[in-house]
């Protein structure tokens, strides 16, 4: 059974996570205890929402709108730039289950910037107060998923965009790209944090990470369009089926979404290489990938992204996904399971009340030589 059934397993010993009592150690500094206590806060969206209504309960349309992020400065090596880079100075908060901090994840990995970039994962639920960190007697997977180990009195996300705007009416999201000298956050767009780390940190890198150009000048602009449709259609797609609140929102955003990934599958068929982008990798990998990895275990059911699953429906994409997952480790050791099925589940209640984690599929990936058994079945 606990062979079978690995999720099964953790999903029992997890049972009683939710509001289990604080106790914070102090750590470095303090940033918000001044004017700023996390539980006497309210909403910061601005509005009557709760953080958990992914669409407004007003909003006839139904449909899920993104916001755009509010901190967008850049870490830059040119001369007199506000945020110089330099080593253990920046600090990525994230969450595992977040695609879009996942691609912070993978390219601070690819780039051996792990010396240079220090990050604390958020605790994988998401409350009415936003991401919260572990406290320190909770054993979660991953590395680093721990109290925020530079703010003694922080307990939440939140706090964090607080202290650095205490007016901020936006979203607590993660990734936050945060700089520890001055106390500021640099960035909140996984977009642009990405790019930052392509370059701006070579000088302090040896020449094998120097030279993995992951945003090369001879694809730029097929990457930038294919970033288009796809963060469109596939990453926030999945969240625009998911999060709809009517039938034709639904639909209309599951039909895109297929037949992008049908638009994916036949360009995967046609190219004889492992990349998107065929014999090097590049920042169209690290977008797609954080979906297509959390697509089986937890939009096919939980987004009612049904219409196929990625490992009987998908040959191509579910070849270069495993290439990615199984053979660099950049992209496996990023990926937490756990994390990602929990977050999705439990956290979001507007659309599965009772947080019922689904069991299957198993295993969450499969290896790299299995086929689900009808695949296997016809390649006999
Ligand atoms: N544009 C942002 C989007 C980030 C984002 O939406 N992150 C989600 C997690 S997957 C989040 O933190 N949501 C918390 C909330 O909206 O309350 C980026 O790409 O960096």
């Amino acid at each position: 059974m606990s062979r079978t059934f690995p999720a099964l397993r953790r999903i029992q010993q997890i049972s009683q996570f939710i509001t289990q009592p604080r106790s914070i150690t102090p750590y470095r500094s303090s940033i918000v205890s001044a004017h700023l206590p996390s539980s006497t806060r309210s909403m910061a969206t601005g509005n009557a929402d709760k953080i958990t209504d992914w669409v407004s309960r007003n909003d006839k349309s139904g449909e899920f709108k993104r916001q755009n992020s509010a901190f967008r400065n850049w870490i830059s090596r040119k001369p007199g730039a506000q945020f110089p880079p330099e080593k253990g100075r920046y600090h990525l908060y994230v969450s595992y289950a977040c695609p879009w901090a996942h691609r912070t994840l993978i390219t601070r990995k690819l780039k051996g910037l792990e010396d240079i970039i220090s990050f604390t994962s958020v605790h994988w639920h998401l409350g009415e107060k936003g991401w919260r960190f572990a406290t320190p007697d909770e054993k979660l997977p991953g590395e680093n998923t721990t109290p925020d180990p530079l703010h003694s009195d922080v307990t939440h996300l939140r706090d964090i965009y607080f202290a650095n705007d205490p007016d901020y009416t936006g979203r607590f999201t993660v990734p936050v790209l945060y700089d520890k000298k001055t106390q500021k956050i640099v960035s909140n767009e996984s977009a642009e944090i990405i790019r930052m780390l392509y370059y701006e940190f070579d000088d302090l890198l040896p020449s094998p990470n120097k030279q993995l150009d992951l945003y090369p000048q001879s694809l730029r602009s097929e990457i930038d369009t294919s970033n288009d449709w796809i963060y469109n259609d596939v990453n926030n797609g999945v969240y625009k089926s998911g999060f709809a609140t009517t039938q034709e929102a639904y639909q209309k955003a599951v039909t895109t979404l297929f037949s992008s990934l049908d638009k994916i599958e036949a360009h995967l068929q046609s190219i004889a290489s492992p990349f998107f982008f065929g014999s090097v990798l590049t920042e169209a990998d690290i977008r797609l990938f954080t979906t297509i990895v959390r697509f089986d275990p937890v939009y096919v059911q939980h987004f009612k992204c049904n219409i196929r699953d990625i490992r009987s429906g998908y040959p191509a994409i579910h070849r270069w996904l495993r290439h990615l997952y199984w053979e660099i480790p950049a992209f496996r050791e990023t990926t937490e399971f756990e994390h990602i099925k929990f977050h999705y589940t439990k956290s979001h209640t507007q659309i599965n009340q009772f947080a019922i984690t689904p069991v299957g599929p198993v295993p969450d990936i499969l290896p790299k030589d299995e086929e689900v058994r009808a695949v296997a079945a016809m390649k006999k």
